[in-house]
């Protein structure tokens, strides 16, 4: 990864936690301590993308108290799924790489609390990827309105149906990863935006890796303005397209 690493890079833990921010100053230090506080054999990489909010300060304020806590400051919004990538390149080429790595969102939709949940998950599957589900049995979406979530029921039937994913929730961005399947995987990613959850899932299924999915709660953001705009739904779709269109 071309970009520079503020924070203790050597830093050796079981597990990766990857949170992409943008304009998350108001969420990005309660979250850190919220996965600070279940005290797990952690890492934290931020990928901040020059977020005008100041999130960034937040979190270097935060490395004075937390060592296992890095920053990845990016010049410009340069899209979530090169942010994701450029998180697992960091952690893969790291020198004692984690064993999982996971990635979530820094808006509270996604709650730090079910980090266990989808690492017991892993642990017992030792699968490619272990996916927080909203549609899965007890899973639930709380606070979007109904226009919200008829996007998102379209967005991941149409992923399901035509790469013929046998998943309830395809799109969803709470996810544990483990790092062998990254390392096999990453020089297959080249999403730039939202397209990247379909992405990972379809070369898993194409490299016969296993997905497991676990259910969660997702809650609407509490705080921040939304980052889902009409260019990352253009990517979702043109990456769909173009995947039915080769297989
Ligand atoms: N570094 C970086 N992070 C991003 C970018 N776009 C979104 N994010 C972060 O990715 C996560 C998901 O984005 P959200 O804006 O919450 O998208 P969403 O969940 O579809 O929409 P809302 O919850 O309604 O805001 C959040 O932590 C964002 O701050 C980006 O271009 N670069
Ligand atoms: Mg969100």
């Amino acid at each position: 990864m071309e970009y520079h690493i503020i924070g203790n890079a050597g830093v050796r833990s079981e597990i990766g936690v990857i949170l992409p921010t943008y304009g998350e100053a108001a969420n990005i230090a309660s979250i850190i301590e919220d996965i600070e506080r279940l005290d797990l054999d952690v890492s934290i990489l931020i990928i901040d993308d020059s977020s005008p909010d100041g999130t960034a300060e937040v979190v270097l304020e935060k490395q004075k108290i937390y060592r296992n806590l890095l920053l990845c400051s990016r010049p410009k919004k340069s899209g979530l799924g090169t942010a994701i990538t450029d998180g697992f390149k960091f952690f893969l080429a790291s020198p004692n790489p984690p064993k999982y790595v996971f990635t979530m969102d820094a808006d509270y939709s996604h709650n730090p609390q079910d980090i266990p949940k989808l690492l017991t998950t892993m642990r017992e599957c030792e699968c490619a990827i272990v996916i927080g589900s909203r549609y899965s049995k007890g899973g639930r979406i709380k606070g979007w309105p109904l226009s919200r979530k008829i996007v998102s029921r379209v967005a991941n039937t149409m992923a399901r149906r035509l790469l013929g994913l046998k998943l309830k929730d395809c799109t969803a961005g709470f996810r544990c990863y483990s790092t062998v399947f990254l390392r096999d995987v990453i020089s297959s990613l080249h999403s730039t935006t939202y397209e990247i959850q379909i992405e990972t899932v379809r070369q898993a299924y194409l490299r016969d890796f296993k997905v497991k999915e676990t259910p969660v709660l997702f809650v609407n953001r509490k705080r921040g303005k939304s980052k889902l705009a009409w260019g990352e739904i253009k990517s979702f779709l043109t990456y769909t397209m173009r995947a039915v269109w080769r297989s």
